[in-house]
C-alpha cells in the first residue's frame, strides 16, 4: 500500500507518495502560507494534496508544533501563524477520506534518520536548524515523545540568558540565536531583511557580518550538542534543516565541537534524507 506523506514546516509544506520498500515515487512541495488563519492553512494543505487523489491507502504527516493526540499547537507562534489547538489529523482525514498518524516533524526525522544508523547505536539526537530549531531524540532504540508529546523541543534550551526574547516566550533560546529566522532577526545594516539563504552565500563570499552570523548560530548549536551529551551520553547526532545542511555549516559546528572538553565531544553526521527525512520518518512512523 503506498503512503500519502506530508511534511509541514515553517517555511515549505512538501507531500510525497511513498512505497512500500521507503522509496519516494512522487514529491512536492509549496510556501507554507504566512497568514495566522487555521482557514488558509487547511485550504493549503487541500491543494498540496489534491494530486494524489486515489493513489494512496493510508497518510502520514510530520509537522512544525507540538503534535498531541492528533491536535497541533505551536509553541513558538511566529513559526507557524500562531496556530492553537488546530485539529491536524481530523482535518487531514477530511480532506483525503484517509486514515492518517500525526507526528512533530523533528521527532519524525529522528525516527527516519536512527532507522539508517548502524545497529550499534541505540541513542541518537536529530536536530534540524530550519525556520525553528527542532529536535528529536531516540534513546535506547524508542523515540522519546513524552506525555504531552513535547519531549525533543530541543530549540528551546536556553543557549543565552541575555539573549533576545524568543517567540515561545522564554529569553535566549537556542531558536531564537541559531535558526533562520534567528539568523535573519539578527542582521544589520546592509544584511537587514536578507533572509538566512541570503546570508548564507553572502558569508561564502565573505560578508564579515554574515559569517559572524552564522558562527554564533553554529556555536549555539554546538553547546546544545555539548549539553545532550552530558544529559544523555547520546552515540551521535545527526543535522538536518535547510541551515543545518548548507555549505560548511556542520564543519563549523563540528569544529567549535571540537574545542571542547573530549567528554563533550560526539560524531554528527548529516542527514541521510537530506530535505526529506520528515517525509520519511513520518511515513515509517505510519507503517511501525
Ligand atoms: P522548514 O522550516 O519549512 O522545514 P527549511 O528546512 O527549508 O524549511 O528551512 C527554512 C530556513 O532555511 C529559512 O530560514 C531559509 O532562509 C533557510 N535556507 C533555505 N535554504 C538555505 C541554504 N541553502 N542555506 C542556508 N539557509 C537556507
Ligand atoms: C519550533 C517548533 C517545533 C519544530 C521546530 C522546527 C512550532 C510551530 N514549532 O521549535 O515544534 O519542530 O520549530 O520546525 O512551534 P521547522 O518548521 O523549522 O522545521
Ligand atoms: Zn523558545
Amino acid at each position: 500500500m503506498n503512503t500519502l506523506t506530508i511534511d509541514i514546516g515553517g517555511t515549505k509544506l512538501a507531500a510525497a507518495l511513498i512505497n512500500e520498500n521507503d522509496e519516494i515515487l512522487q514529491r512536492r512541495e509549496m510556501s507554507t502560507p504566512s497568514s495566522t488563519s487555521p482557514a488558509d492553512l487547511e485550504y493549503a494543505l487541500s491543494q498540496l494534496v489534491k494530486p494524489y487523489k486515489g493513489l494512496a491507502g493510508r497518510v502520514a504527516v510530520a509537522s512544525t508544533g507540538i503534535i498531541d493526540k492528533g491536535i497541533l499547537t505551536a509553541l513558538n507562534p511566529d513559526n507557524l501563524g500562531g496556530l492553537n489547538a488546530f485539529p491536524l489529523q481530523a482535518t487531514i482525514e477530511a480532506l483525503t477520506g484517509l486514515p492518517c498518524r500525526v507526528l512533530n516533524d523533528a521527532q519524525a526525522a529522528a525516527w527516519a534518520e536512527y532507522s539508517r544508523l548502524s545497529a550499534s547505536v541505540q541513542n541518537m539526537a536529530f536536530i534540524t536548524v530550519s525556520t525553528g530549531v527542532g529536535g528529536g531524540i531516540v534513546l535506547n532504540g524508542e523515540l522519546l515523545t513524552g506525555p504531552h508529546a513535547f519531549a525533543g523541543h530541543l530549540g528551546h534550551c536556553q543557549a543565552d540568558p541575555q539573549g533576545p526574547i524568543c517567540g515561545c516566550g522564554r529569553i535566549g533560546c537556542v531558536e531564537v540565536i541559531a535558526s533562520g529566522r534567528g539568523i535573519a532577526s539578527a542582521a544589520v545594516q546592509d544584511l537587514e531583511g536578507k533572509n538566512a539563504r541570503e546570508i548564507f552565500q553572502a558569508a561564502q563570499s565573505g560578508h564579515a557580518q554574515a559569517q559572524k552570523l552564522v558562527t554564533r548560530s553554529a556555536q549555539a548549536i554546538c553547546q546544545l550538542i555539548g549539553n545532550l551529551k552530558a544529559l544523555l551520553d547520546i552515540d551521535c547526532i545527526v543535522l538536518g534543516g535547510s541551515v543545518g545542511l548548507a555549505q560548511n555549516y556542520r564543519e563549523q559546528v563540528e569544529q567549535l565541537l571540537s574545542q571542547l572538553p573530549p567528554a563533550y565531544h560526539v560524531s554528527i553526521l548529516p542527514a541521510h534524507f537530506q530535505h526529506d527525512a520528515g517525509l520519511m520518518g513520518a511515513a515509517m512512523w505510519q507503517a511501525k
